[in-house]
């Protein structure tokens, strides 16, 4: 098999980078280790920056996020046994957040790259590539349980943290960057009503706590716990407490108690490779950078990467130019650090960390005043959470 660019993987990253490259007439096939249903159906992110929106508008795919998305002006940090209500949209003149379930977006994606005719090839791991410094780059997959080979002009990683395309770069040329946070989220879909249609974050000395709508029905739901928690020693009743002790303020209607219908812990991590290219092998998505979930920045940070490297082939195919594909890591990589930054400053400032004393919970306190209670604090708070400007 030959194709112009062949992509790793069928996340939101591939699947975007693929519907990019078809609109300027680039072929590309994608090889996904599982199957379409499962791709579709994994339950993740769920909200969407100011820019990811505007992207997906102008790449034809805005109609049911217009329909079904939910636009944020605010978010309500609950701390003290207030509710202190911060208005990004206000602070950043009219910027929005959309609340946009991750697998929502996949099926946008899937379909449009379905109604095109795509290349899309379901349950064929990828066991390694080579070739990267050649005229032919080999992707090297297995089909049917048969050894197969896709020959290639550029592979683009896509295949997420636990891929294969990141060990193709030496240990020599790769630095990675990794901190683990000793706590995890137990994340649960319940079918309730949300009280509110802002996103609610409760910043409680026992632990971090968060509620976003998801329809008018159904609430996520996500409480701090042990990073290697088992979701079945978390009885209904206990969530349910739980989640009244770190959310519930006076004044403000109380979570809405629902069957919970799914129940999941996730571990947190930051995680940075350097580079983000090497030779013709690109980076996107979290094959190459992890943020914990607290800042929302994964996907959108996984979009702003597809969105450089598909102007920079772009560029490419219909003008020979080099320029933006050779800078590709470089400006990559200068916006995923002002991001760990705020995603790891959000997540320490808001999460209990075991054996912190009195005086770092006042520094987290004080922190979460500036944050909500001045100019300056809501500001820096707004223009990360909308999304910092992508250079093309
Ligand atoms: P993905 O989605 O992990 O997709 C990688 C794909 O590659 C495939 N693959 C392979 N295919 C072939 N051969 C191999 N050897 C392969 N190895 C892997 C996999 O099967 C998979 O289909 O990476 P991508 O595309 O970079 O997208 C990243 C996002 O999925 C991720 O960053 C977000 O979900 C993170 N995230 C959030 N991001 C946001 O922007 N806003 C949010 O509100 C938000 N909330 C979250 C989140 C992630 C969470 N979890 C579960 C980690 C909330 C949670 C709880």
């Amino acid at each position: 098999m030959r194709t112009q660019v062949g992509i790793v993987g069928a996340g939101p990253a591939g699947l975007m980078l693929s519907h990019m490259l078809h609109l300027e007439g680039i072929e590309s096939v994608i090889i996904e280790r599982a199957s379409r249903e499962h791709v579709q159906s994994r339950l993740r992110a769920g909200v969407l920056e100011h820019g990811t929106v505007d992207m997906l508008r102008e790449l034809g795919l805005g109609e049911r996020i217009g329909k079904i998305g939910l636009e944020q002006h605010a978010i309500d940090f609950r701390f003290g046994g207030e509710s202190h209500r911060l208005d990004f949209h206000q602070a950043t003149n009219g910027r929005s957040a959309w609340v946009y379930p991750q697998h929502e977006l996949v099926t946008d994606l899937m379909n449009a790259r379905m109604q095109a005719g795509a290349e899309i090839l379901f349950e064929t791991p990828v066991t390694r590539i080579d070739g990267l410094h050649t005229s032919k780059p080999t992707v090297h997959f297995e089909q049917g349980g048969e050894p197969r080979e896709l020959v290639c002009d550029f592979v683009v990683g896509c295949d997420g943290f636990r891929g294969v395309c990141r060990d193709a770069i030496p240990d020599t040329v790769l630095k990675t960057y990794d901190r683990v946070y000793p706590f995890g989220w137990l994340g649960i879909l319940a079918e309730a009503p949300a009280p509110t249609r802002e996103i609610t974050w409760g910043c409680h000395e026992e632990g971090f706590a968060m509620l976003s709508i998801r329809s008018p029905s159904v609430t996520r739901l996500y409480l701090q716990c042990e990073p290697d928690d088992d979701p079945d020693h978390w009885s209904d009743d206990h969530i349910w407490a739980e989640l009244h002790k770190r959310l519930d303020v006076p004044g403000m209607p109380p979570v809405n108690e629902g069957k919970i219908m799914q129940k999941g812990v996730t571990a947190m991590r930051s995680f940075l490779a350097e580079p983000m290219q090497y030779g013709k092998l690109f980076l996107a998505g979290d094959a190459a950078h992890i943020v914990p979930p607290t800042g929302a920045k994964g996907l959108n940070s996984a979009m702003a990467d597809v969105k450089v490297l598909g102007r920079g082939l772009a560029e490419k195919y219909r003008r020979g130019a080099d320029h933006l594909l050779e800078r590709y890591s470089q400006i990559c990589l200068k916006r995923m650090w002002l991001v760990q930054r705020f995603s790891a400053g959000l997540c320490t400032m808001v999460h209990q960390f075991p054996g912190d004393n009195a005086f770092v919970r006042r520094l987290q306190r004080a922190d979460l005043d500036y944050m909500t209670g001045t100019a300056a604090g809501r500001l820096a708070f707004s223009e990360n959470f909308t999304g910092l400007p992508i250079e093309t």
